[in-house]
């Protein structure tokens, strides 16, 4: 489980030199973000200043993290890549496959059993490859990573889109699809088109009811949840220093929620009392002999306006806790607003569940301060309205939060708790009652609050909101509670009132834990059998997919025009379907069926064009790949938003569409379609969507001239023989236009291994 203190100590010596550098470069003083990112190019020393947003740089990250659910498609593709080993420290993390149903020790040992293969393979093959792996009940991914991996000034990626949590550490944590994963674990370079970089200047104070939470949660409301695309969000000022460094992670984490590359925060004492708290104390010594470069230029901070694309403000003492939502984590409402705004929308006012956990908040900070809402409740006397459940971060906070008491004060109240574990953030949930569709609210503690995301059923309302704003709303069992100014009916009927939450930064006895539930890799892996059975359900072993074959795309047809948000979840969905991640062909049954179809507003049912009728997505794709024929999608804007899943392109791949058309990407899913081959193109003119039509034919002009900076030409034929031609953009530099011609990212790789 070690951390590499050696890695660190290399990436610490390097430093100075490689930052001093590109300040001359540069030319100014250099941001936070930039002194990490030059300090880890892959040529080493820099050589040049690159331009942000334009120019695609190749960088070194220190270190990878996957999750289960991601993995097993990271890694059966890195099983072609002929290596023996990953060039750079990784660690697999079990979290995304296991049920929140009955409690913790029940649900585990069920997906234990459920997923057996699943982890069986894993571990083999973390095993194998020299990969740390962490078992089921171990903890969520950017919980233990930012436990016992992360720290200030160092760069890593991560197969799930809320890697940037690493950022309450200092770090540059990115969020990738398996393939670009992939190139690292084979030892090449990462490559990433040089962000712009976004300036949040904390001022002030958090005081009573606002929590770090709503900090994100106010900047997703400003920025929208396109507003971060292509850019880090660098944090500072007063009020940053004045945070915990678990709470710089629930901001950073939350990042993805507005499409940022990443989220980072300058290196500070709340940094190094983590560090000291979770045995890192070796860390903080290398980490302070070049604590300079861990910050941004003082001149930076000084005068914000001349440094950053782009600069936010935020006054922390006169923030206001926020409540986000319902289907979107940017629709965001202050809470001394919400009995208006709730009405307005008709919002169920009702809160059936209140969720506390999620790699975004499940600290021994959040808990504690959930906690001390949940005592008052136990002392006044009042019952809860509606349900409780929590998900500790890791089984080091389970276990000491268990030790403190802090468990048992949520049973009393008749919390369930739920396993170490992404549980109803990810659709793991077992709810009872959620196959009837009704409309109902809850409110948790997560992130994301797509449709259908939680518990399936896409008449849940979910609003985000921090941990004790969860344990308030769900003891009074209304939406439009303010627990600032409104008085609650305890058990005798008297009235009462929550007094404001407190909590404990860390654990005043320190961090404890039994076991951890880490397994190293074998030393020399050669003797490791990975076994996929050849008739499993679970695990399929990935065959390449088709080079290009030098020729334009001719009648192709439009599979479906997709109207508003359409994110992973729309594209791939989880819940149900993470059963199937592992298994191209039986996950590819799941492709675009929740996105909405623009020609009758409905989901899951798309003209087919062969027979004039009209069925579910994947059918329909299913045969136009029987016939040869291909296909292309159009979208909206920020077509692929959310989560870093490439299913949501190799789906796509692999059942033979060939082209994705949208107005907007988000960046992790146009890296994916390009990474698998795909097209991923979007209209040079937005108003060009409104021309396609639902039984259009489609024929490329210009393929074979295909070349960076050179939009591509479309020929949109409709039934009645009239005809448009669609200006199309996309962002292919060269090296990724060989990806396409041969068919995969991974194609050359395993071509290049092969010579
Ligand atoms: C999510 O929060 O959507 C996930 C599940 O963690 C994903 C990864 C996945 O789809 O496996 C993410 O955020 O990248
Ligand atoms: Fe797991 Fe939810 Fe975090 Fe994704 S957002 S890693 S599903 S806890």
């Amino acid at each position: 489980m070690a951390f590499d203190i050696e890695m660190i100590k290399k990436v610490y010596e390097r430093m100075p030199e490689r930052v001093s550098k590109a300040r001359e470069l540069v030319g100014r003083p250099l941001t936070l973000s930039e002194k990490i990112l030059y300090a880890h190019l892959w040529d080493g020393m820099p050589e040049k200043a690159y331009g942000r947003a334009k120019d695609y740089v190749d960088f070194a990250p220190d270190r990878i993290a996957c999750q289960d659910a991601t993995a097993q498609m990271a890694l059966l593709q890195f099983m072609h890549a002929g290596k023996s080993k990953v060039a750079v420290p990784t660690t697999v993390h079990c979290d995304h496959l296991i049920q929140a149903k009955v409690g913790a020790e029940q649900d585990l040992k069920v997906a234990q059993e459920q997923s057996k293969e699943v982890f069986d393979f894993l571990s083999s093959v973390s095993n194998k490859y020299g990969i740390g792996f962490w078992k089921p009940g171990a903890g969520i991914i950017h919980q233990v990573v930012l436990e016992n991996y992360a720290f200030p000034g160092g760069m890593m990626i991560g197969t799930d889109s809320h890697t940037p949590n690493a950022g309450g550490l200092g770090m540059i944590a990115i969020g990738v699809g398996g393939a670009d994963a992939v190139d690292v674990m084979a030892g090449m370079p990462w490559e990433l088109k040089f962000p712009k970089i976004i300036g949040v200047k904390l001022t002030g104070e958090l005081n009573g009811w606002t929590a770090p939470k709503d900090i994100i949660l106010r900047v997703a409301d400003i920025l929208t949840v396109k507003g971060g695309t292509g850019a880090i969000i660098e944090y500072f000022g007063e009020g940053a220093k004045s945070i915990s460094c678990t709470a710089k992670g629930t901001i950073c984490n939350m990042g993805a929620e507005i499409g940022a590359t990443t989220s980072t925060f300058g290196y500070d004492d709340s940094m190094r009392r983590y560090l000291r708290a979770t045995g890192r104390e070796d860390v903080v010594l290398e980490a302070d002999k070049v604590a300079s470069h861990l910050t941004a230029d003082a001149e930076v901070y000084a005068n914000p306006e001349k440094y950053f694309d782009q600069l936010i403000e935020i006054n922390l003492s006169e923030l206001e806790p926020y409540i986000n939502g319902p289907f979107t984590p940017d629709r965001g409402t202050p809470v001394s607003k919400m009995k208006k705004v709730a009405v307005e929308n008709g919002w169920p006012l009702k809160v059936e569940w209140g969720l506390i956990g999620s790699c975004t908040n499940s600290s021994y900070e959040d808990m504690t301060r959930a906690v001390s809402i949940v005592e008052q409740a136990l002392d006044l006397g009042i019952t809860p309205k509606a349900e409780l459940g929590i998900n500790p971060g890791s089984q080091q906070i389970k276990y000491t939060i268990e030790r403190d008491g802090i468990i048992d004060a949520f049973k009393k109240l008749g919390t369930k708790v739920f396993t170490n574990a992404c549980g109803p953030c990810i659709g793991q949930w077992d709810r009872e009652g959620a196959e009837k569709q009704e409309k109902n609210t809850i409110i948790h503690s997560f992130n994301r609050n797509f449709s259908k995301r939680a518990d399936g059923n896409p008449n849940t309302h979910a609003f985000v909101t921090s941990p004790e704003m969860v344990a308030a709303l769900a003891i009074a069992g209304r939406l439009d509670f303010n627990p600032m100014t409104d008085k609650l009916l305890n058990d005798k009927g008297e009235e009462v009132m929550f007094k404001p939450p407190f909590g404990e930064e860390l654990p005043e006895k320190g961090f404890d834990v039994d076991d951890p539930g880490y397994q190293s890799p074998a030393a020399d892996g050669s003797s490791v059998q990975v076994v996929v059975r050849p008739d499993s359900q679970r695990l399929q072993l990935l065959e390449p997919f088709q080079p290009w074959d030098g020729k334009n795309i001719t009648g192709a047809k439009l599979l479906i025009k997709a109207e508003g948000k359409c994110t992973t979840d729309h594209i791939s969905m989880a819940g149900p379907w993470l059963r199937f991640r592992g298994h191209l062909d039986n996950i590819s049954n799941n492709m675009l069926i929740g996105a909405v179809n623009a020609f009758n507003s409905k989901t899951n049912s798309v003209k087919n064009q062969l027979t004039e009728t009209y069925g579910e997505v994947p059918a329909v794709q299913r045969q136009y790949k029987a016939n040869n024929i291909p296909t292309i999608v159009v979208g909206d804007q920020n077509y692929g938003e959310g989560s870093s899943r490439e299913h949501a392109a190799m789906e796509p791949r692999h059942l033979g569409v060939r082209a994705v058309l949208v107005k907007s990407f988000a960046r992790i899913h146009e890296t994916n379609l390009k990474k698998q081959g795909m097209l991923a193109l979007t209209f040079a003119n937005e108003a060009d969507y409104d021309k396609i039509q639902e039984d259009d034919t489609i024929n490329f002009l210009d393929l074979t001239e295909f070349a960076p900076n050179k939009p591509l030409h479309l020929e949109f034929v409709h039934a009645d023989g009239t005809k448009d031609i669609i200006v199309a953009n996309h962002t292919y530099n060269d090296s990724q236009i060989e990806w396409f011609k041969a068919g995969s990212a991974l194609n050359l790789i395993a071509a290049s291994a092969a010579k």
